[in-house]
């Protein structure tokens, strides 16, 4: 019933919401329908109720303030009521969607594409959890600006089909997906409208986003909170394609970031080796000393 209602009286379209492109969307799109229209009917009730009072209890008609007031119980009920339907809302149909995110054949999440999101002043980087399905280890220690943004250890087996991308995320048509959204300075908030996903980034804490893209396009990843003076330039993109081009952008992807990982570890050996002749030389002249001393 609310799908029929849904399909004529589509108050979402006509506020100017972007049509949805992801599988679960269209129960979404339903509930936020139902919400405005009952939103709409509260605004011009409540409305309406305030210009009639502003008319009937009119200091010209009473000049002299009554002090009982209202004597019915009308306005309780309707207070009751809006209470009523609103619950029903949040339990009957907001919490049991939410609830559905997750029901995927248990095969297809075990295949999911797995993407982190790190949100930061100012941009999206995504980590790509690649063929294998896990991620590579990752360490503070190991973090190196342009080189290895998200610290992932060069050594770890599980990193070594990982691709990370800044500001672009393609994504597989038809393919269960699921994105881990944190943050590396603020609260941020990771919004595909089209996909109807929606999460702040917060520091320290990954929230899973599953999803099911069915429409192919490319799009905008909004910034969903304010979260600093750079905020409205933080728009990055994102694109819904075959698994053939998924593949192709994937490979090179991987490739860019497999290098930089290469590089990094060959200036992290450098510098262990440089650090270790560093070492002897202090050890070697500190020695040197010390026999002087016993000459003497
Ligand atoms: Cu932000």
């Amino acid at each position: 019933m609310l799908a029929a209602f849904s399909d004529y009286f589509d108050l979402n379209r006509l506020i100017g919401m972007m049509p949805n492109s992801s599988e679960h969307g269209k129960e979404i799109d339903q509930m936020l329908n139902f919400c405005h229209w009952f939103m709409l009917i509260l605004f011009v009730g409540w409305t309406s109720y305030f210009l009639y009072t502003l008319f009937r209890f009119h200091q010209s008609r009473h000049p002299k303030a009554d002090y009982h007031g209202v004597r019915n119980h009308v306005s309780t009920h309707i207070e009751v009521s809006v209470v009523i339907i609103e619950a029903v809302i949040l339990l009957g149909f907001a919490l049991p969607l939410w609830g559905k995110r997750m029901d995927f054949p248990q095969d297809e999440k075990d295949h999911a594409l797995k993407i982190r999101a790190i949100g930061y002043q100012f941009g999206w980087r995504l980590h790509y959890a690649g063929p294998d399905g896990k991620f590579g280890r990752q360490n503070t220690r190991f973090i190196k600006p342009g080189l290895n943004d998200l610290g992932i250890d060069p050594d770890d087996p599980d990193g070594k089909d990982d691709a990370v991308v800044t500001g672009d995320m393609h994504l597989v048509l038809a393919r269960a997906t699921v994105v881990r959204v944190s943050s590396l300075d603020v609260i941020h908030g990771f919004a595909l409208h089209q996909m109807r996903i929606q999460q702040d980034a917060m520091p320290g804490t990954e929230a899973p986003q599953w999803f099911r893209p069915i429409q192919k396009g490319s799009w905008q990843i909004i910034c969903a909170q304010l979260c600093g003076e750079g905020h409205s330039g933080m728009a990055a993109t994102y694109s819904v394609e075959d698994k053939k081009d998924f593949d192709a952008w994937y490979t090179d992807q991987r490739e860019l970031t497999q290098n930089k990982l290469k590089n990094f570890s060959e200036e992290l050996k450098k510098k262990a080796e440089a650090e270790k002749a560093e070492l002897e030389k202090h050890h070697g002249a500190h020695g040197a000393e010390h026999a002087e001393k016993k000459e003497h």
